[in-house]
């Protein structure tokens, strides 16, 4: 018998296909490749999209998500479970069962609603659903701003608004929440960009004082009542297909190697920043991102 030596702690993802290779199932697995760990996935819907738009999707039942997660679960000690696109009410009320039973902990939920080329990933039952039977059993959610808009009904335009939200979605049952602020670059002196481009005098007030607009991509991170943010130069790009699910699944990578939640996300920030400024730009509309970052 040979002893396994090279250890990897295993990760899985439940979320949806996307052939053409940028967001989904096959982002999640080239991120917990990357960060060192062994993937696993199950299918939760198969959709039909490409680089410039999601054209529609199988959804798969909950059997079949059982039927698929069931025996892995069974069999492997997951050290990490990511859920990505999950279509209907009845599978996330099966992956809350699955979750209990195995006893399933460091999960993530990365939120999905809808595509970034506007197609609605999930319905309002499906949502409801999210809310109320996964954010309780979460180690952390993870939406972008549309996404926590849907889930909070806010509109969120700036740092406020982002804290507003936070605490609603923690009212709601999650522990850890993140928001993702790629959708509202943030001036270097803390201010969005959208305010300083309609208010002439507050940027001639920030000229004067010397400041510069170095605008920021920054996420933020509500622990109970303790917040962190982590910022990185806005990179001005349609390069941002599958930044989500690589986000939600290098945080998972990060937990499942034994990383606090704060490092895990600290890390994960790093990497899909330099996914983005090494991303392949492939086909005609938002390119994927780069995850097989190190070369060999
Ligand atoms: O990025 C959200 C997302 C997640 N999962 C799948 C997707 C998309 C967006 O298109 O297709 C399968």
């Amino acid at each position: 018998m040979t002893t396994n030596t090279n250890k990897q702690p295993v990760c899985l993802t439940i979320a949806g296909v996307d052939p053409s290779g940028g967001a989904g199932v096959i982002a999640d697995v080239k991120t917990f490749s990357a960060f060192g760990c062994f993937a696993t996935a199950a299918i939760a819907s198969l959709t039909f999209q490409n680089t410039q738009g999601v054209f529609g999707a199988a959804n798969q039942t909950a059997e079949i998500v059982r039927a698929q997660v069931a025996p892995v679960l069974d069999d492997m000690e997951v050290a990490a479970l990511k859920t990505g696109m999950l279509p209907t009410r009845e599978i996330i009320e099966e992956v809350a069962r699955i979750v209990a039973e195995f006893n399933l902990k460091n999960f993530v939920v990365d939120p999905v609603v809808r595509s970034t080329s506007g197609f609605d990933l999930i319905d309002d039952a499906a949502l409801k659903a999210l809310i109320e039977k996964l954010f309780p059993l979460s180690t952390v959610i993870t939406p972008n701003i549309p996404e926590a808009e849907r889930i909070t009904e806010l509109k969120i335009e700036s740092p406020r608004d982002i804290r507003k939200a936070a605490v609603i979605m923690q009212s709601l049952g999650a522990r850890n929440v993140l928001i993702k602020g790629g959708h509202l670059p943030i001036s270097d002196f803390g201010l969005p960009i959208l305010d300083l481009e309609y208010d002439e005098a507050k940027k001639e007030s920030n000229d004067d004082k010397g400041v510069t607009e170095n605008p920021q991509s920054v996420d933020f991170l509500f622990m109970g009542d303790e917040e962190f943010t982590f910022s990185a130069d806005f990179i001005e790009t349609t390069a941002t297909h599958g930044t989500g699910c690589t986000f939600a699944a290098a945080i998972a990578a990060g937990l499942a190697n034994g990383k606090p939640l704060r490092e895990a996300v600290e890390a994960a920030k790093r990497f899909v920043t330099e996914a983005i400024r090494t991303a392949p730009h492939l086909g005609k509309g938002h390119s994927p991102i780069n995850q097989l970052i190190k070369k060999f």
